[in-house]
């Protein structure tokens, strides 16, 4: 190990209390399809409305894999006259509900990297969505642990997670950090469209921490060397939410289907998957090792089929891709996609019956295009 290496001493997670099982959440669609189609029954008999189609299970698992979804708040997601969360505004002098969720991963994360706030010198909040645009969430966090240094937001849509590791791992390396905690509090159940048939399903909300330090001040038992970081991007409009700060001088329509998550699932699926591979391919061949040297991959959790054939190309085992694998653990048809946690999800669950030498990939994919991958290797 060289002087100035880095690791991961420490994984979290917030899990929200409710879940919202498939049978519930097509159930709640389809009442809000029977309400909508008898609204409109008139311009539907005369041809001048579309009517809308229900949802199903079967289509759910078998498209996606997903069973069912964590969810901060399930009443107004299930609300057939709603169909979005019910939360409420939080005064000024309140924990934002991001840096509330962020906090509890963090602690977790930190409690198993035996690091109190007074360790940590930097706080990245790095996520799909900001809930406000300053002050940043991650100076919030800061704050809330009692952690000094600075802190800042970023986001890389579902690679978030992953492009703020390589930030840590850089930070520790450069030495204007020592540990520093990364947050990725995903409330992905504000900015999903629950109406729509073809997402309504994707997404839950959850939160994941990681603690990245120099080796020489790591104490925790179980540590993970970081061999290597890879980020790429390129430009695609296959997935977008132009929500934004914009809107309101543009005079757009603040709920127009434009303003959450919409994408083009097919073509997302298709260019994204040889584009995961290559990229893990090339990380893997700049360090000198095969694919089928690597002891597991913790992909990206969008879906069931994407990480079978991500899998099939890099070492030609589709079928063990599944709850529970070996290879590629699968914690999506619990967690459903939670944007750029799912990778650190698979990675914080699944990593206990790995030796010393074993090495893994943590690779996420999404919208950006993005792709990040963090090699390591357990001490
Ligand atoms: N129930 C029943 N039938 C349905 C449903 C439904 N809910 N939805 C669609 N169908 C029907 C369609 O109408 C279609 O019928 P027909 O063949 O008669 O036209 C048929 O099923 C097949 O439809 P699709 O082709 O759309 O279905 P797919 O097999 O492609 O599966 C998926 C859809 C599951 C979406 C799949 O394409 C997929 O997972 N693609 C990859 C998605 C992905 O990875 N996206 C990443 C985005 S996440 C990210 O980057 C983070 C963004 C920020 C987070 C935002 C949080 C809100």
């Amino acid at each position: 190990m060289s002087n100035n290496a880095v690791v991961i001493s420490g994984t979290g997670i917030y899990v929200p209390p409710h879940t919202i099982t498939n049978e519930e959440l097509v159930a709640a669609f389809n009442a809000y399809v029977d309400l909508q189609n008898a609204e409109n029954a008139a311009a539907i008999a005369a041809g001048t409305h579309p009517a809308l189609t229900h949802s199903s299970v079967e289509f759910i698992e078998k498209a996606s894999g997903i069973k069912q979804r964590y969810v901060i708040e399930k009443g107004g997601v299930l609300d057939p006259t709603r169909m979005y969360p019910r939360f409420q505004e939080r005064p000024d002098d309140e924990i934002s509900l991001m840096a509330e969720i962020a906090v509890v991963a963090a602690k977790d994360a930190m409690a198993q990297a035996g690091k109190t706030g007074a360790d940590i010198d930097a706080v990245l909040c790095s996520s799909a969505n900001m809930q406000r645009a300053y002050p940043a969430m991650a100076i919030e966090i800061q704050q809330a642990i009692g952690a000094g240094g600075y802190g800042f937001d970023m986001n890389v849509a579902c690679s978030s997670a992953t492009f703020a590791i390589e930030q840590a791992v850089n930070a520790v390396k450069s030495g204007s950090a020592k540990c520093v905690l990364v947050v990725n509090p995903e409330i992905t159940s504000a900015h999903l469209e629950w109406k729509d048939r073809d997402c309504h399903f994707i997404f839950g909300d959850v939160c994941t921490a990681v603690i990245v330090e120099r080796a020489d001040t790591a104490t925790s038992k179980d540590q993970w060397e970081v061999l290597g970081t890879k980020l790429v991007t390129q430009f695609s409009n296959n997935i977008r939410n132009n929500f934004g700060f914009m809107n309101r001088m543009e005079d757009s329509d603040p709920n127009g289907r434009d303003k959450t998550f919409r994408q083009e699932g097919r073509k997302v699926f298709k260019e994204v998957v040889p584009m995961a591979a290559a990229h893990i391919e090339a990380h893997l061949a700049a360090l000198g090792k095969e694919p089928t040297a690597v002891r597991r991959y913790w992909l990206h959790q969008a879906n069931l089929g994407m990480n079978q054939l991500v899998i099939k190309k890099l070492v030609g085992a589709e079928s063990t891709v599944q709850a529970g694998s070996d290879v590629a653990p699968l914690i999506l048809d619990e967690f459903a996609n939670t944007a750029s946690a799912g990778s650190i999800i698979a990675f914080h669950r699944h990593r206990a019956d790995m030796q010393p030498g074993d090495v893994g990939v943590i690779c996420s994919f999404g919208a950006g295009y993005s792709i990040g991958s963090v090699i390591a290797k357990k001490l």
